[in-house]
Formats: C-alpha cells, sequence, structure tokens
C-alpha cells in the first residue's frame, strides 16, 4: 500500500528521480511531511510575501516543485501557495 502510493504520486508528478520536496515523504507521518514542507516554503519565499515564485523554487533547490511548476501552480497565477503545497501532501497521504 505504501509503495503503491508512492508510485502513484510519483506517476503524478511525472518523475522518477527522487528529489528534496516530498522526495522523503514515504517515510514520514502526514505531520512530519507538513512540517517539512512549511519549513521548506518558509526558507525558499526569499521575500517573505507567502507565495513561491518558479525563480524561488529553482534557487531553493527545489527541483521538483520548479520542474513541474505549472501543474502545482492550480490556479494559474504564478505562484504556488503554501496551501496548493498542503494539498498536494494531503493527497500523498489520502487524508
Ligand atoms: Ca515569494
Amino acid at each position: 500500500m505504501f509503495n503503491l502510493r508512492k508510485i502513484i504520486f510519483v506517476a503524478v508528478l511525472g518523475m522518477a528521480v527522487p528529489a528534496p520536496l516530498f522526495a522523503q515523504a514515504q517515510n514520514m507521518t502526514y505531520e512530519e511531511a507538513l512540517a517539512q514542507l512549511r519549513a521548506q516554503f518558509q526558507a525558499a519565499d526569499v521575500n517573505k510575501d507567502g507565495k513561491l515564485s518558479q525563480v524561488e523554487a529553482k534557487n531553493a533547490d527545489m527541483e521538483r516543485l520548479a520542474s513541474n511548476f505549472r501543474r502545482m501552480d492550480r490556479d494559474r497565477d504564478g505562484f504556488v501557495t503554501l496551501a496548493q503545497l498542503e494539498a498536494r501532501v494531503k493527497d500523498q497521504y489520502d487524508r
């Protein structure tokens, strides 16, 4: 079940290569994954506007986010919010 979720998630992101964002999530609880996401997000949000541009994601080495940015940016406003990323984690943990 756990491996199946991982495979599905990788397939959803369209990538097979692990990257910092979400990559370790399969070894973490939902709460730990959220905490890591929030810490990464805070660190990456250099201008502290509460959202990440693709440049911010790239600069923070969030390669999976940067390379899947348009898909992650569900409302297509050019930014990914913490809420959008949290939704992805939530999907992954099926909660
Ligand atoms: Ca920002």
